[in-house]
């Protein structure tokens, strides 16, 4: 299980690298949110999920897609904006999604995505499955009413769903400070009698939070929160010089690391040597690189294509 999270914080981290580079280079249209620093939390939560219970994602939310599994070629091509990708080269990042694997789709509108894992968990419930739904987002969607009505509709019909604030303490350029008015998300949870917990960016630490939470959905016994207090590592957006942020906050935020530190522990806790390390991260970059060399040689809708699969 251990070595199982170290891969899949690798992958995502590669995944994102990779991403960052293609991006600059021009061969990505639109915007691109990168969530270097914060892949602890997809890899831990998704790791209670399977592939009947659906997660909502953000504008920031390639880590969550590639932790819920989705096929990384796929999603590469999506990016680029090929056929090949699975919305047709459609949707790109913000709008990614699969949902035959519950990933209901990244949203960019900011909360836009909580009240949509609502909608899924309420239909799990009506079904009388076992299946839950977990809504992520940032700490900047807390200010938002969708937030507020998916909380108090979760609540009183005790849906079962997680709500899953990874808490970067930044809304594009504003720190938290500005936009909120208590200190952890948590404290946004009591108004709603839904219990949560705030945890530290390690990935055995939400793993376990996440754990008791995906736990008490599936058991009928209603939502949870769970807040991760993590540092976004780069700006709002790739390209973003961060002048509002300065150069010391950055550095203070690269300096934590949630994949260096889990390294360092799987060495000292001797679950895996450095070779395995080594022998992990070159397995992961090949496997992104042959996504990113797919994504490239598939080919562009045509516009005659256009107008398919749209509803007016
Ligand atoms: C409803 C809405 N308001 C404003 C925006 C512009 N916007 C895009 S991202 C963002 C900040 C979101 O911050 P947070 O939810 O903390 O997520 P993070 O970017 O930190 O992952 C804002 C205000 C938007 N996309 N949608």
């Amino acid at each position: 299980m251990l070595t199982g999270f170290y891969t899949m914080m690798v992958r995502i981290r590669k995944v994102e690298e990779n991403l960052m580079e293609v991006f600059s280079r021009g061969e990505i249209p639109g915007f691109l949110h990168v969530s270097i620093g914060q892949e602890a939390a997809p890899a831990a939560v998704c790791a209670h999920l399977n592939a009947n219970d659906c997660i909502s994602t953000t504008h920031r939310g390639h880590g969550w897609a590639v932790a819920k599994g989705i096929e990384i070629r796929r999603a590469m091509a999506e990016l680029f904006g090929k056929r090949e990708g699975f919305c047709l080269g459609r949707s790109g990042s913000m709008h990614l999604a699969d949902a035959g694997i519950g990933i209901m789709g990244a949203n960019g509108i900011v909360g836009g995505g909580i009240p949509i894992a609502a909608g899924a968990a309420f239909a799990a419930q009506y079904k009388k499955t076992d299946h839950v739904a977990v809504a992520t987002f940032g700490e900047g969607a807390t200010g938002e009413g969708a937030f507020h009505e998916a909380m108090n509709f979760a609540a009183i019909r005790r849906l079962p769903m997680v709500f899953v604030c990874e808490n970067n303490g930044w809304a594009e350029f504003s720190p938290k400070s500005v936009h909120m008015p208590v200190e952890s998300v948590t404290s946004r949870a009591l108004a709603y009698d839904i219990p949560a917990v705030s945890v530290s960016n390690k990935v055995v630490e939400i793993y376990e939070a996440a754990g008791e939470a995906v736990r008490r959905a599936r058991k009928g016994k209603g939502p949870s929160l769970l807040e991760i207090r993590c540092d976004r590592w780069y700006g709002h957006y790739v390209g973003d010089a961060q002048k509002y942020r300065g150069k010391e906050k950055v550095e203070e935020a690269m300096a934590k690391d949630c994949i260096a530190d889990f390294e360092a522990e799987l060495i000292k806790g001797k679950v895996l040597r450095r070779k395995d390390l080594d022998r992990i991260r070159a397995e992961v970059s090949a496997e992104v690189e042959d996504a990113v060399n797919f994504a490239r040689q598939c080919t562009y809708p045509d516009v005659s294509e256009m107008l398919e699969g749209l509803y007016v």
